[in-house]
């Protein structure tokens, strides 16, 4: 999508703090982080939200958990706990409608959440 501003990220016409890349997603470092670890981890496919998702995004949306899960493994966050979010539409507070996932760690993350 021309327009897309996660499509430009990950054909690299847009710069961002790539952490993590395979051929299915990458995982960028938030802009505007909220928590000392914030990761988003974005399907290279474009799909708006999980009401655009189809069942052969399945797979993919199981291997961004795992790489999700290896990333907080990585930086030493596992024990402690992470949290992975996916806003859909305005009341969930989705600003970009390229489909991601956020990877929140290293402070108490509250529930129930804002
Ligand atoms: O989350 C959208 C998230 O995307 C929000 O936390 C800011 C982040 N964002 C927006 N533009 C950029 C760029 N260019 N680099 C890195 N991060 C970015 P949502 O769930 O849609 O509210």
């Amino acid at each position: 999508m021309d327009s897309c501003i996660f499509c430009k990220i990950v054909d690299g016409t847009i710069p961002a703090k790539k952490v993590y890349e395979d051929e299915d997603m990458v995982a960028i470092e938030d802009i505007n982080p909220v928590a000392p670890h914030h990761l988003l981890l974005i399907p290279k496919k474009h799909v708006v939200n999980a009401l655009d998702l189809t069942p052969e995004d399945d797979r993919l949306v199981g291997r961004v958990f795992r790489v999700a899960a290896e990333i907080a493994r990585q930086r030493g966050v596992d024990e402690r706990g992470f949290r992975i979010v996916q806003n859909s539409n305005a009341d969930a507070g989705q600003s970009v409608f390229h489909i991601h996932f956020h990877l929140l760690a290293g402070r108490h993350l509250g529930w129930p959440p804002g």
